[in-house]
């Protein structure tokens, strides 16, 4: 864990917290809101990226980065990690952690993975989600909770029935939460995107890189960067604008099953 405390002349910076920084659309993310001036709270499991990434924002854009390893999907350690930055005011919640596990018919699924993405996708960022709402309820402070979904959320695929019901689910506590919320200053966005080329399909298929290349052979993909600029049009938009949804596709992409490949 770092901590180093926001300079005096930077108090007045706003702060986001993102999970998942160490690679793809978290780390992009890190980056667009270190380029606007932003402090960055990140965390994720591995510690050397955290570290690395830290140090070239901090050093590149003089914003106050702190970072703390953490699974999302240990609930006590979510609510310590909160605890350890108490001092500080998010302003903005990213929960960009998360997975697919395998790719198979459901009979043949391996249930651990099934447990994986569940805890990740859906619980943690519950965990996430209820700790920063409750501070900012608290405090009064206006929020925003930026959940990153996938067109996966909006139909279902074959090989990916579980993957696909936790971004579904992602969907649903989105729209639940911005009722829940609707009497406070607090927005919240639900970012759905196609195919993005990070390490996420390398993950999926269990660490075969050239299994995860076809993915996205004779397509051009989005980037974790055109991601990025989508969560920061919806942060932002003017305060009283919520930008409830966002759908991005790679243009030969029309939807999770229909791609021209070139
Ligand atoms: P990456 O694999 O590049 O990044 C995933 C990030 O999630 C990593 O930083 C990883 O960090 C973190 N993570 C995974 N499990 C945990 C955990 N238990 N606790 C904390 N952090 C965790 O993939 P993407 O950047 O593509 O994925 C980011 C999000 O975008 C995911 O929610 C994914 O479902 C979603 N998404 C991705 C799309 C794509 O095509 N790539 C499309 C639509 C949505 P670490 O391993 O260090 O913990
Ligand atoms: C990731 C996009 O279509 O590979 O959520 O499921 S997809």
């Amino acid at each position: 864990m770092s901590d180093e405390s926001p300079r005096k002349d930077e108090v007045l910076r706003k702060t986001v917290l993102i999970t998942g920084a160490s690679s793809g659309i978290g780390a992009a993310c890190a980056e667009k809101f270190a380029i606007q001036g932003w402090n960055l709270l990140l965390t994720a499991r591995r510690q050397d990226r955290l570290e690395a990434l830290s140090a070239h924002l901090s050093a590149t854009y003089g914003v106050t980065v702190n970072w703390q390893t953490l699974d999302v999907r240990r609930r006590l350690d979510v609510e310590q990690s909160l605890t350890n930055w108490q001092d500080r005011q998010i302003d903005v919640l990213i929960n960009n952690a998360g997975l697919a596990l395998g790719w198979g018919k459901l009979p043949d699924n391996n249930p651990d993975d099934w447990d994986t993405m569940i805890d990740t996708n859906i619980k943690g960022l519950l965990w996430m989600s209820r700790s920063v709402v409750r501070r900012m309820i608290a405090t009064g402070q206006a929020g925003q909770i930026v959940n990153i979904g996938s067109i996966a959320g909006i139909q279902a695929y074959p090989n990916g029935a579980v993957y696909c019901a936790s971004k579904a689910a992602v969907r649903f506590i989105s729209d639940g939460l911005r009722q829940d919320v609707i009497e406070h200053p607090i927005r919240v966005t639900n970012i759905q995107p196609g195919f993005v080329e990070t390490e996420f399909s390398v993950v999926r298929f269990h660490g075969d890189t050239n299994r995860a290349k076809a993915v996205y052979q004779g397509i051009k993909p989005l980037t974790g960067q055109d991601i990025a600029d989508a969560v920061w049009y919806a942060v932002s938009a003017p305060a009283h604008v919520q930008v409830a949804e966002i759908t991005l596709t790679a243009t030969h992409q029309a939807n999770a099953t229909v791609i021209h490949r070139a």
